[in-house]
């Protein structure tokens, strides 16, 4: 029996579908499978990144079949049924400054991902619920579609934001969302970079009529982001080195953070946007209209003091719901303690001093560190 094809009819329906969920962009893709270039040449990528150890501690990306194949260098490795894949966006940019305009050295940077949850329900919300729902909805319509048609065989499909073995920003590429920026990042010549994406994975294969064109690169010879990069994390065009990421650093790292990488860090406490705030592209990025992806202002420069008098209640009640809720108020201050160091601003010293001679070791560590950057700081900058 022949299988059922994902045709251009079905794909438009799909494509109506996830605007009406509160997607800005969605494509589709066939999967290239196992022996295709296409396959061979991302596979080669990724493997080569991960023996280098760009990955640092995050060896859930490095997880390996039985025969030792990492599951994410090749997509029909880790989710054999797969032939095509929906992928879709939202623009989560806000009518907010950016990480690069003047902002007083007594606050943090949180990334702007983070900053959702604005309006009537309070608290955050976590782009990865937010998008999930919507994807649920697309995967919904998929199925009915079929039923109506009457198709009877059985058609698998898997719904992930983040979580499954999946480099969504390939697959977003293939599906015509945008190119892959030198920042790593994918970028729509409308919408900018600032896009999350989700991705619905099919055993439907795509339909010839039904393939959309890839998105034209249009970096040319720009360099910026790599230019921008405070910590070298943009070893060359579209290669990273996470381990030197500030969103690694602050967000995924556990322990004492590198010594040569923290003055880089800067302000930033949780994730870090400026390789995208530098992006030509995104001077002009519309602003995002998805009700659940509108800015706390709270979250916008917050105030180091502030986000290191917060106890555990009190974090609770800020971050519930929010993608800074898994990262967990100890790093989150270990971060601030390191933010602290780079402000330049003696009013920190008593908290510092106070964390320095604390239990927890790594905020002790990493307050530490701050006083004596403080101490240089100021030998620097006094006259006297
Ligand atoms: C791990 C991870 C991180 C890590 C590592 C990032 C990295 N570049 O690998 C850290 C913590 C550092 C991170 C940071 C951020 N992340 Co992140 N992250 C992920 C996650 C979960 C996996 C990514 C992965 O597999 N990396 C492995 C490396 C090897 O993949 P890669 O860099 O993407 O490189 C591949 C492609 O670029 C491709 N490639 C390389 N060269 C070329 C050339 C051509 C021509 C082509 C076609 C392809 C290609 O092959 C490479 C190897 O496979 C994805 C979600 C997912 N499941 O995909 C989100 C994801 C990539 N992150 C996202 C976001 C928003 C961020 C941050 C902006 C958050 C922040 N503000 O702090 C930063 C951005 C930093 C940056 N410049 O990339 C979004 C990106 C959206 C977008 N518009 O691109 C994703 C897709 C999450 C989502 N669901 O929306 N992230
Ligand atoms: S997110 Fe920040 S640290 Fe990471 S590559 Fe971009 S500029 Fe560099
Ligand atoms: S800053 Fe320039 S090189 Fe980097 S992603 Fe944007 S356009 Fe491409």
């Amino acid at each position: 029996m022949q299988l059922p094809l994902l045709t251009p009819h079905l794909r438009d329906t799909l494509l109506a579908r996830a605007r009406e969920a509160g997607f800005d962009l969605c494509g589709v893709a066939g999967v290239p499978q196992p022996g295709s270039e296409a396959d061979t040449v991302q596979q080669q990528r990724f493997q080569e990144w991960a023996e280098a150890g760009r990955a640092g501690d995050m060896a859930w990306l490095l997880r390996m079949d039985a025969d030792g194949v990492l599951l994410r260098s090749s997509l029909t490795t880790a989710v054999p049924w797969v032939r095509s894949v929906i992928l879709c966006a939202v623009n989560y940019n806000a009518d907010q400054p950016t990480s690069l305009q003047p902002a007083s050295a007594g606050t943090g940077w949180i990334a702007r991902y983070a900053w959702s949850g604005a309006g009537d329900a309070g608290g955050s919300t976590d782009y990865h619920d937010v998008l999930l729902a919507g994807l649920r909805e697309v995967e919904r319509e998929l199925h009915l579609c079929l039923a109506d048609a009457g198709e009877s065989q059985p058609v698998q499909t898997r719904a992930y934001v983040d979580t499954g073995p999946v480099v969504e920003r390939w697959l977003a590429q293939l599906a015509g969302i945008g190119w892959i920026g030198k920042n790593t990042c994918v970028l729509n010549q409308q919408l900018g970079s600032w896009l999350l994406l989700g991705v619905i994975l099919t055993s439907l294969p795509l339909a010839e009529e039904a393939v959309l064109l890839p998105a034209v690169d249009r970096c040319g010879s720009c360099t910026r982001c790599l230019d921008a990069c405070p910590t070298d994390a943009l070893i060359a065009p579209r290669q990273m080195d996470a381990s030197r990421c500030i969103a690694y650093l602050t967000i995924e790292k556990k322990g004492n953070l590198p010594l040569d990488l923290r003055e880089g860090m800067g302000r930033q406490v949780f994730g870090c946007d400026i390789c995208q705030d530098v992006c030509p592209w995104n001077r002009r990025a519309p602003i995002g209209t998805h009700p659940e992806m509108r800015p706390r202002a709270e979250l916008v420069n917050p105030s180091l003091h502030e986000l290191a008098e917060l106890d555990n209640a009190s974090f609770r009640a800020m971050f519930r719901g929010s993608p800074l809720e898994r990262t967990g108020r100890k790093r989150l201050q270990r971060n601030v303690a390191i933010a602290m160091g780079n402000s330049t601003e003696p009013q920190h010293e008593p908290q510092l001093r106070e964390w320095s001679r604390g239990d927890d070791p790594v905020l002790a560590e990493a307050a530490a560190w701050a006083l004596l950057r403080l101490d240089q700081v100021s030998d620097v900058t006094d006259p006297t």
